[in-house]
């Protein structure tokens, strides 16, 4: 690079410490930024821990009162000389920012990133950058009402004796405001990149990557916008894959499109996790200087709408391959903004991928997420279906409102369009069905659809103009382009919320009443393990209708669920204790029976994505990892249920016994079990099946073996079992190997309830034994023993958990460590608990 070159780009990072004050409380202390301000108070020892006991309601003056931030920095004659742009990105949400006094720019979204030119507006030597932070549930109070008709927002977060926060009137994640699994901080700060950019006569906006797939090749077909100062012409250059186009390119005055392509020989095609390899392709883009690189995973995806005997597909093909998505539903990962950080993030996404999921879904009520969270799905082979931030209420559909939007939209394709992971767009979270939810919608349905209907098309048309390539599905669920009804539970086309077991209290079978083609959000809630619990509740509130407990727990009659569920399949809990570890057990029960019965109906099913990954704050909710990413019970059963060559048992009802209402019979004898076999690899696969029944106080009989192959991406039947063949005190155990006798795995099928069992009290045998390097835990037993649960005082997780063991059939645990731990064998040995299901009662 020339000496030209180098300084004809350079970037001043303005984050660090500024102050933080108020016009109208007497705190003065510090904020580092990017951050926030709940965290830089709790830093300050101004407010207590948010998270404990009921400090919610404590801290909740921060989000009433205005804050202004400011710090001074200097820049050098050589930093100002060209054309100057402040980019701010993630100022949450509405605030005037102030350079040398003087008002530059108002921000009002969090989700824009706002370039603002500061040409000859920073001098050399002492600047001052100022920003001041309007109280956002006024503004948004003050919007709706001077809004011409009433558009309610979601109850979710009409907690803590608030009358609720018009977050439909900002753009801000609308959970910050609470939700049925989130406090209420409604955090304040900047989050994103603060910087003073140079640029000599123009800087980059966005670098897009379409790729067109030919039979050994792939076209790249690379957009560059740039935004000019004034008319001239620049050096733009890309290279990947060892070649380099460079272009003197002509520009004029604001945005300047440029396409170039770059044709890949002999690509490395990029996989979801579980599929192949995620092979990345740097791609640098150079302007002028200023250089940005991205990752470029190659491979064709596309989803599959279309007429078949049932309705509709709905199913997402990738290289050619019709590949059934697993995963879960994310959630922003901390409540205190300043808290997410790659680290944290790769921790949770890395545990996906080892519970063998290869989709999430980035869900409406929350945020976009940094550069890195889609950079790390890359590589891990992680496909994202990402909603746009609307969530379980209607929106305004004004001109300035859908302006707004329409930045907010555009940039995000932008900025996120060249990455492998993203797989679909989609327009919003639940505001279709919610149109049924507020006595306002319902009124007058009309208006509200119509003023649906202006977002929603103006977010299909942006996809459609932006992002080509990409599938915009209207609403998570939806029945479809342009179909407005209410169809949460419709099974045939589209994709399916099926919330009816935990929302409605219909019994675990009630799943298998539902055949969805593509389950996008069911769940069940569990409390969070109880080492968290511990992090906010005192001794004295750690009982299920504490205060403490009762505020970390945001959906309405949640406890009262799980305990009621408990009282329907399990003997009721000895202890607190026992009822946190139970509650994790019957979580991960409900989501199994969903998931095995879905995948077992491939290929009408091609994707189950549970309700939630994480917890944005320690709660009682839908999680499989806890607040801090330590795995719940259900996450170890997700590893389980989510193989990618599976046998499942389901129970068939000759004709299925409902009561007067309709709903399934709660624990009806089946008429026959079907044990299904299922291959999500692109190979036909051998599975020798034994099935035993297993008398719950020991001993077995072999009641099929016999072999299969199921063919590449498939689903068969592979034993069928009549049910009176089982006597009432056994269960079934199965297990499946290859064709070189390998153990692909093992599964289990109890047709009666756990309580309706007299479970022994196994005595489970522990020894840690030290194989190649790595520390193995043997776990034996002389009785059968349920939901066998290994755990230790130190972060990371066990390769299984919430085993059965069998007398004879041991199981080899190894542990991985998460944060970088790298615990002695004595501090595992020290640690190590052992617990089983005959234990809680
Ligand atoms: C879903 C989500 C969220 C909510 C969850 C649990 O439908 O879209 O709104 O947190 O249900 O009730």
């Amino acid at each position: 690079m020339s000496n030209a070159d180098r300084t004809s780009y350079a970037a001043l990072d303005l984050g660090g410490t500024f102050a933080l004050s108020s016009p109208t409380h007497t705190v003065r202390t510090e904020i580092t930024l990017p951050g926030d301000v709940h965290g830089a108070l709790l830093a300050a020892g101004e407010i207590p821990d948010p998270y404990f006991g009921e400090n919610e309601k404590t801290v909740m003056w921060v989000n009433q009162t205005p804050w202004t931030v400011e710090r001074s920095f200097t820049a050098t004659a050589a930093d100002i000389d060209g054309y100057l742009t402040l980019t701010l990105a993630e100022v949450d949400c509405i605030a005037a920012v102030l350079l040398n006094g003087e008002i530059i720019a108002k921000t009002q979204n969090a989700f824009i990133r706002y370039d603002i030119d500061v040409t000859g507006k920073v001098h050399a030597g002492d600047n001052t950058l100022r920003i001041e932070f309007a109280v956002a549930p006024d503004v948004a109070r003050a919007r709706a009402d001077a809004h011409p008709f009433p558009i309610p927002f979601t109850k979710n977060y009409q907690t803590n004796g608030l009358e609720g926060i018009h977050m439909n009137f900002i753009r801000k994640a609308a959970c910050h405001a609470g939700w049925d699994w989130g406090i209420c901080l409604m955090p304040i700060g900047v989050y994103g990149t603060m910087s003073l950019r140079k640029s000599r006569l123009a800087r980059q906006d966005s670098v897009q990557v379409d790729q067109a797939h030919g039979e050994h090749s792939v076209e790249l077909s690379i957009k560059t916008r740039v935004f000019a100062f004034a008319q001239g012409s620049v050096e733009l250059a890309h290279s990947v894959d060892g070649q380099l186009i460079t272009d003197k390119v002509a520009v004029h005055p604001g945005e300047n499109v440029f396409t170039q392509n770059v044709t890949i020989h002999d690509p490395r095609l990029w996989w979801p996790a579980g599929q192949g390899a995620q092979p990345l392709y740097e791609l640098t883009t150079t302007l002028d200087g200023e250089k940005t690189t991205r990752q470029i995973g190659l491979r064709k995806l596309e989803w599959i709408v279309e007429p078949d005997d049932i309705d509709h597909t709905f199913k997402c093909r990738i290289n050619g391959r019709d590949i059934t998505m697993m995963g879960a539903n994310w959630i922003p990962a901390d409540a205190i903004p300043s808290r997410i950080t790659p680290a944290v993030i790769r921790d949770l996404l890395e545990s996906a991928k080892a519970a063998n999921m290869n989709m999430l879904r980035i869900w409406g009520g929350g945020q976009y997420e940094p550069d890195y969270f889609y950079e790390m799905c890359d590589e891990l082979g992680i496909l994202i279906w990402h909603d746009f931030m609307f969530a379980c209420m209607s929106y305004p559909s004004d001109r300035p409102f859908l302006a707004d939007v329409r930045t907010e939209i555009t940039q995000q394709v932008r900025r996120l369009s060249h990455h492998a992971s993203i797989a679909l767009w989609c327009g919003d979270n639940e505001v279709i069905g919610s149109l049924h939810w507020y006595p306002e919608t319902k009124a007058a349905p009309e208006r509200y659809v119509a003023n649906y209907d202006r977002l929603n098309s103006m977010l299909g048309n942006i996809v459609e103009d932006e992002d080509p390539a990409r599938r915009f599905w209207p609403s998570s669920p939806s029945m479809g382009y342009l179909d407005f009804s209410d169809g949460w539970q419709m099974d045939t086309r589209g994709d399916t919320h099926y919330w009816d077991v935990w929302h409605s209290a219909k019994p675990f079978e009630a799943y298998r009443s539902v055949n969805p083609r593509f389950a996008s959000e069911f769940g069940f809630q569990s409390f969070t393990s109880m080492n968290v619990i511990e992090t906010f509740a005192e001794p004295r509130d750690r009982n299920p209708s504490s205060p403490v407990m009762e505020n970390h727990q945001r959906n309405a009659g949640g406890n009262a669920r799980i305990l009621e569920t408990m009282t329907r399949y399990f003997r009721f809990p000895r202890d607190f204790d026992q009822m946190v570890f139970l509650s994790q057990i019957q979580q991960g029960l409900a989501i199994k029976t969903a998931i095995e019965y879905w995948r077992s109906t491939k290929p009408r099913c091609m994707g189950t994505l549970y309700w939630q990954i994480n917890d944005i704050w320690p709660v009682a909710s839908w999680s499989s990892l806890d607040y801090g990413g330590q795995w719940k019970l259900l996450q170890y059963m997700a590893k389980r249920f989510f193989l990618p060559v599976n046998v499942v048992a389901v129970p068939v009802h000759e004709t299925v016994p409902t009561n007067s209402r309709g709903t399934p019979v709660e624990n009806a004898a089946p008429t026959s079990i079907v044990f299904r076999g299922i291959n999500d690899t692109a190979a036909p696969v051998s599975i020798a099946l034994e099935i035993r029944a297993v008398k719950i106080g020991g001993g077995d009989r072999v009641v099929f073996s016999g072999d299969a192959s199921v063919g590449p991406d498939g689903a068969i039947t592979v034993a069928t079992m009549p049910f009176a063949d089982l006597a009432a005190d056994e269960f079934l155990f199965f297990s499946w190997r290859d064709a070189h006798g390998n153990l692909l795995g093992e599964n289990d099928y109890f047709p009666k309830p756990y309580k309706a069992y007299e479970l022994p009290e196994p005595k489970i045998r522990a020894a840690w034994s030290e194989v190649d390097g790595q520390l193995v835990l043997t776990l034996a037993t002389d009785k059968p023993a349920l939901f066998v649960t290994a755990s230790v005082d130190i972060p990371g997780y066990f390769s299984d958990n919430a085993v059965t063991l069998l007398p004879g059939r041991q199981t080899d645990l190894t542990f991985t460590p998460r944060h970088g731990a790298t615990p002695s064998a004595a501090e595992l040995i020290q640690s190590l608990r052992v617990r089983n299901l005959s234990e809680t009662f």
